[in-house]
């Protein structure tokens, strides 16, 4: 929704890094960061404030309301692009390195002159760095570990980043006259967690043009290649992308070969070649004759090859091939089937916006119902308490007369490091929807972590376990834990299990959504939003769940609502499954 505010907040944001990493005054640079988290929680659409509006925002001052209107105005914000030029392209790159951070990054530039990624792998691999000032072996050690985390070097970015780029490079292209279709294939289009590059399709007859304004595009900082069929430019923020342009005609056989996967591409041709057929980006020939069979759409193409369309999102040689010739393709969940948001939190405890804000935006989306989960207790930085939980049911309860939309007063549960939950059974039974979440001590033993989180599960007022492998990606690995006693388990009490769509967790993944629903296991996927604009991130979670194969069944907040009550009453299901 509020695009605006999102780009606001990264332009702000950007400001804060590129000042820190050239050295900048570090009250100049907190005020931005402080402006950009405002702006990015900010609960309305900025797009239409004048500067006034703008001003009003906390943390916002004069000065950057101006910058922001600027923004909003021209798309560009003149100081900004200054300080772009003045910062190399490669030590910008340094912001993205896990674990460095932008005034670490300013001092290996200034005192060992480093100035991209390659050159701080090669200090940290002749410890140059823990002779640097504040520096030590220790802190040199967990900056090798935190880029070993990231699996830095081949360095992928996170869906959410390659999506807004990619939408920002085919916003450009889509106006030119000559263009017929554009769209992004490749890992995004597949919507994995990470991309390495992002790889992006045009259909037109005359490509010039096309390359033309790709290679000229605001956030290109290097163009790699330019051809009449491919280009690749590399972006401000030092990610890749590739363009082809291919004939109108085959437009469907070079969407099914860049979308990929490079596994689901070879079965398809392996397929080809026994039935006397050849297929390429070109589109499939007759292999006797090189007559075109089908070129012109994906269902074509797939068509000849006796195959339904398959979605993206499965197109990893994982059994859908065989599970489409044999009929048996999953009927998968989308977007439009999602009825609520199940885990949601507001500035009772850590979101930055109002109850009030978060339901009229739940209501705008046109959800049916949606719930509130505040932390509990056990999280002390929190401050929850019975008074105030109970306050905010009331309000909640008032607001709901006037809201149009179903409100579930949920709350959002810390799992001890022995499996124990905040509060007793008797307060628990108060809410609607319990979801329950491992949020530290992370490395325990396996055995451990298992019991705890069975523990959890077996609880009768636990309804959902949120991000339950706790990671974070690039970041934090998941937890290890005995996931098949784990899915028995809720698939026996009715707990489900979260995929939640935060493009730094999509956790459950894809892969263990698929074991998690083999074993009867419900899903609920959900945003854990924050912030209004967080919303939005269903799209990433849905996606994640069509990875793991799931369907509307599957998914409990697509059930209407009162099928969704009973099952959030695990003692009635426990009854029903008994008679
Ligand atoms: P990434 O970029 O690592 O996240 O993953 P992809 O899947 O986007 O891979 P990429 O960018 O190398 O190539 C885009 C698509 O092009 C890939 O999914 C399938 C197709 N492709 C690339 N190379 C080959 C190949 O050697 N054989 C086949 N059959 N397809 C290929
Ligand atoms: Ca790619
Ligand atoms: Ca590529
Ligand atoms: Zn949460």
């Amino acid at each position: 929704m509020p695009r605006s505010n999102d780009e606001a907040a990264e332009m702000l944001q950007e400001f804060a890094d590129l000042l820190a990493i050239s050295g900048g005054d570090p009250f100049k640079v907190r005020a931005y960061e402080k402006a950009a988290s405002a702006v990015a929680g900010y609960p309305r659409d900025i797009t239409n404030l004048d500067e006034k509006g703008l001003d009003a925002i906390p943390s916002v001052g004069t000065h950057l309301a101006r910058k922001i209107a600027d923004l909003l105005r021209t798309g560009s914000v003149e100081e900004l692009d200054d300080l772009r030029a003045r910062v190399p392209a490669g030590l910008r790159s340094l912001l993205d390195v896990p674990g460095l951070g932008p005034k670490r990054a300013h001092q290996v530039y200034s005192e060992l002159g480093i100035t991209s990624v390659a050159e701080l792998l090669d200090a940290l691999h002749e410890h140059r760095l823990q002779h640097l000032h504040g520096w030590g072996e220790r802190s040199e050690e967990n900056l090798a570990q935190a880029i070993r985390d990231a699996h830095l070097g081949g360095a992928r970015i996170q869906l959410a980043i390659a999506l807004g780029l990619a939408e920002e490079v085919l916003a450009v292209l889509s106006e030119l006259p000559q263009v017929r279709r554009a769209t992004y294939a490749g890992s995004l289009r597949r919507m994995c967690e990470t991309v390495g590059d992002i790889d992006l399709l045009v259909a037109s007859d005359e490509s010039e043009p096309v390359m033309e304004a790709f290679c000229t595009v605001p956030l290109v900082s290097r163009v790699l290649v330019r051809g009449s069929t491919k280009s690749s430019i590399l972006t401000t923020k030092g990610v890749q992308v590739d363009l082809r342009v291919v004939e109108p005609s085959a437009w469907g056989s070079a969407l099914l070969y860049f979308t990929g996967s490079k596994a689901h591409n070879i079965h398809l041709r392996k397929m080809a070649v026994r039935a006397g057929e050849k297929l390429s980006e070109y589109g499939l020939f007759d292999a006797g004759s090189g007559r075109l069979i089908a070129a012109e759409t994906e269902e074509s193409v797939y068509a000849q090859l006796g195959l339904p369309w398959i979605s993206p999102t499965i197109r990893e040689d994982t059994g859908e091939v065989e599970a489409a010739l044999s009929g048996k393709l999953p009927h998968l969940v989308q977007l439009g089937d999602i009825r609520g948001d199940l885990h949601t939190h507001t500035d009772l405890t850590d979101g930055v916006a109002k109850l009030e804000d978060m339901v009229g935006a739940a209501k705008a989306r046109g959800y049916s119902y949606y719930a509130v989960t505040d932390h509990a207790p056990l999280l002390y930085m929190q401050r929850m308490t019975d008074e105030k939980a109970l306050e905010q049911r009331h309000r909640i309860r008032e607001l709901e007369r006037s809201a149009g939309i179903t409100l579930l007063h949920g709350t959002e549960l810390n799992i001890q490091p022995d499996g124990s939950l905040d509060w007793d059974e008797d307060f628990l039974a108060g809410f609607d929807i319990v979801v329950a979440s491992v949020h530290s001590a992370f490395r325990q033993s396996r055995d451990a972590m298992t019991a705890r989180i069975l523990r959890a599960v077996e609880h009768p007022a636990v309804n959902v376990i949120a991000h339950p492998t706790g990671r974070s990606i690039g970041r934090r690995a998941p937890i290890d834990a005995d996931w098949d006693a784990i899915f028995r388990a809720a698939a026996r009490t009715g707990t489900a299990l979260e995929v939640n769509s935060s493009p730094d967790r999509l956790d459950l993944d894809g892969d263990l959504v698929r074991l998690a629903r083999s074993a009867g296991v419900r899903l609920a996927v959900s945003t854990d939003a924050h912030a209004v604009p967080h919303l939005d991130n269903m799209r990433f979670g849905v996606a994640t769940a069509q990875r793991g194969w799931a369907g509307p069944a599957d998914v409990v907040n697509t059930w209407p609502l009162a099928k969704l009550r009973r099952f959030l009453d695990k003692h009635a299901q426990a009854h029903v499954r008994a008679g």
